[in-house]
């Protein structure tokens, strides 16, 4: 699993430490690359090199790494596919000065339709020591939104583009990412182990996974977050509450929508036992809030929100303010969407954001001819169907004429047998991966707006059915949790903290807590978190590890920031859906 290093000569490299300025050159990274042949199928470009020492950068309050200062080596080459035309995919290495390396890789990867995060994603590696790199995938210009790169023509969809999004790309910037350090910091000589990790959030953990599944030497350690995995169901699902509105026929404004998701807030929060304006239990407010129709009561409550101009970059109207009183018909519709996509059989098709999270999906667009509020298709979704499903080379679906709820089920079928090697990345066994040492840290925002928090769940609870066939469910749990935890974390949303529930913990230091486990052999029995916004801004907490669920019984004081995580039959009962509309396994 270890990267291990061949031991080409006994001698070890001179004491004398090299600066940044030294190695951090394009003559000096030139002589360091891996050699011709390293890669099958894969040939560097050494005329493409650029390397430039950059230092003194600071980063600050960000989702996934604290605040630092460092220095590092900016490197970047170019390498092509051997046999194909106009082929040139782009590689870029931060690696930190030579005093700061502490041998280790860190690969990371984009969201949405991005295959990289910029330079967003490269100093949560860098702070720790370790070399972190991102790939272009061959893209190019379009590295930020690959999908108006997948089709060759309307008609043709280019699958060796949409191999490199799939898994192909990350799998190659990895593997010469890790040879390329142990050359640069002359590890070949010193015989020392280079520790591998990959962070990722949404599409990045998508692109985690697809590493965790297909290659036992992917990574020593992987940090998944919200994994925009089953990827005909995520991108379809993301459409379900426009369909619900259309088949409804209505469209709440979005002040309307928020006030639903205030009251649900304001209720829900008290039923983890601790009132902070966090619903940690996203399981009882479904049950005990709006399936309990306590729900139904947020009808005829009074919303108001203040006027906007109008946006001339983003083409949007100037909008009146928005006020009234919430109508049943508003909630029957947030119902409907709470509910999750079922088939007009009424079989369960999907899961649904927990209740609590922003209906962002749900968004719709103002006419400013009418003064209405209408359909507006979210894009995220129609692209997938516009592009994938019907290939056609556009941005979204026109409009969803026509479309059911059986339609939606229809769209995941042709998308799950079409990508069901390259794209839904659910392989359920992860046999080879632990058996080589890795680890996984999977976390997910139990506010999720744009994927399900029981997509996480389902996916654990799968790989651990998989894996652990004959075992009772504590041996097939404890099995697991040797290598794959879970974490659902309180109040957050997509990938983020969540101003609507600012006093939610967020992982932030996860690199550091794998570097630990990984390193060290130290488990996280919960996951370390810290309050990154509002008055409590700093506070450390504890998240529980799945299918343990947190509880407060001190009400609220200062000592009581971290819950006891306990085992609740219920809950888990709760988040272990039936997806009755499919007869084949969804794992
Ligand atoms: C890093 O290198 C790339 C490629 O040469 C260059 O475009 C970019 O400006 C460099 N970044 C910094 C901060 O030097
Ligand atoms: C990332 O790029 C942006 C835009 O070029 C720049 O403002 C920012 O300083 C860069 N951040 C780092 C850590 O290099
Ligand atoms: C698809 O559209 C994008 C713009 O969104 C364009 O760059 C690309 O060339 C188009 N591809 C084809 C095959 O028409
Ligand atoms: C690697 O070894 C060479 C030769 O001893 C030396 O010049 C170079 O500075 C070393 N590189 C690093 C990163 O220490
Ligand atoms: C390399 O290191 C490993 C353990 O770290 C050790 O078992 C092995 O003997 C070393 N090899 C050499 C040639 O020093
Ligand atoms: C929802 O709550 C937020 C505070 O979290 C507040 O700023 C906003 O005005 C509220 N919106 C509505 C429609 O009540
Ligand atoms: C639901 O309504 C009942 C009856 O009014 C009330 O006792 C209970 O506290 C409410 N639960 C929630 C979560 O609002
Ligand atoms: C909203 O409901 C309040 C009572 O809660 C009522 O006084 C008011 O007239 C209603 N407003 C509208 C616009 O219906
Ligand atoms: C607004 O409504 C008018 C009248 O129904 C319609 O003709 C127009 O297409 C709508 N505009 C948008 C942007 O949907
Ligand atoms: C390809 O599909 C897009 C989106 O539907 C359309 O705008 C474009 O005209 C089509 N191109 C051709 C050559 O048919
Ligand atoms: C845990 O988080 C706190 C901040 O909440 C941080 O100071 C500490 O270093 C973190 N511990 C680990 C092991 O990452
Ligand atoms: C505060 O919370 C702690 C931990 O849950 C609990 O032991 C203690 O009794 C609580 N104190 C008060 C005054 O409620
Ligand atoms: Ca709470």
């Amino acid at each position: 699993m270890r990267f291990h290093v061949p031991v080409f000569a006994a001698v070890l490299a001179g004491a004398t430490a090299a600066t940044l300025n030294d190695v951090c050159t394009p003559s000096y990274v030139r002589a360091h690359l891996p050699p011709p042949g390293f890669y099958q199928g894969v040939s560097l470009d050494p005329s493409s090199v650029t390397a430039n020492p950059v230092t003194q950068v600071s980063v600050a309050d960000n989702d996934f790494f604290p605040d630092a200062t460092f220095d590092y080596c900016n490197v970047s080459f170019t390498y092509s596919h051997d046999g194909l035309e106009d082929d040139r995919v782009a590689l870029t290495y931060w690696l930190p000065a030579p005093g700061a390396f502490q041998n280790r890789f860190l690969a990371t990867g984009g969201g949405g339709y991005a295959i990289n995060s910029g330079n967003g994603s490269l100093p949560g590696g860098i702070i720790y020591g370790a070399v972190s790199g991102l790939t272009d995938a061959g893209f190019g210009a379009a590295q930020s939104n690959t999908i108006t790169q997948w089709l060759d023509a309307n008609g043709t969809l280019n699958w060796h583009k949409v191999h490199m999004f799939g898994y192909q790309g990350i799998r190659e910037m990895s593997e010469l990412g890790k040879a390329f350090t142990t050359l640069f910091f002359n590890m070949t000589q010193m015989n020392t182990t280079l520790y591998t990790y990959w962070q990722g959030c949404s599409e990045g953990g998508r692109e985690g996974w697809s590493q965790v599944q297909r290659y036992a030497d992917s990574f020593d350690g992987a940090i998944v977050g919200a994994p925009a995995f089953r990827w005909s169901f995520q991108q379809t699902q993301l459409l379900y509450p426009n369909v619900v509105e259309q088949t409804m026929g209505y469209y709440p404004s979005p002040c309307e929508l928020q006030k639903i998701v205030n009251e649900t807030i304001i209720s829900c929060d008290p039923l983890d036992g601790k009132i902070d304006g966090v619903v940690a239990r996203t399981d009882l407010c479904y049950t005990q809030y709006v399936e309990a129709d306590n729900f139904s009561m947020i009808a005829g409550q009074p919303y108001s929100c203040p006027a906007t101009p109008a946006n001339a970059v983003a083409g949007s109207p100037a909008i009146p303010t928005q006020q009234g009183n919430v109508t049943k018909q508003a909630v029957d519709v947030a119902r409907k969407i709470l509910q999750g996509l079922h088939d007009t059989q009424g079989r369960r098709v999907y899961f649904a954001p927990a209740p609590g999270a922003q209906m962002t999906e749900a968004t719709t667009g103002y006419n400013a001819t009418t003064g209405q509020w209408g359909l507006s298709v979210i894009s995220l979704g129609g692209v997938f169907v516009e592009v994938e499903i019907n290939l056609r080379n556009g941005s979204n679906l026109p409009n969803l004429d026509g479309v059911t709820y059986d339609t939606l089920k229809d769209w995941i079928t042709v998308g799950m047998q079409r990508f069901q090697g390259v794209l839904e990345t659910t392989w359920p066994d992860l046999t080879a991966y632990k058996e080589a040492g890795g680890k996984v840290l999977m976390f997910h925002g139990e506010a999720d707006w744009g994927i399900p928090t029981a997509s996480s769940v389902r996916y654990w609870e799968s790989v651990r059915k998989i894996m652990n066939p004959g075992k009772s469910y504590n041996e097939s749990t404890a099995a697991q949790n040797e290598f794959f935890k879970l974490f659902l974390v309180p109040g957050a949303t997509h990938c983020a903290a969540n101003p609507a529930q600012p006093d939610g913990p967020f992982p932030q230091t996860n690199l550091a807590v794998m570097i630990d486990w990984v390193e060290n052999g130290v488990a996280p029995e919960t996951l370390n978190a810290t309050v990154l916004m509002g008055e409590n801004k700093g506070q450390n907490q504890q998240i529980c590890a799945w299918p343990l669920r947190p509880v407060w019984r001190g009400g609220n004081n200062a000592t009581n920031a971290n819950p006891e995580c306990r085992f609740d039959q219920s809950s888990v009962d709760y988040w272990n859906y039936d997806l009755d509309a499919f007869k084949v396994p969804i794992y």
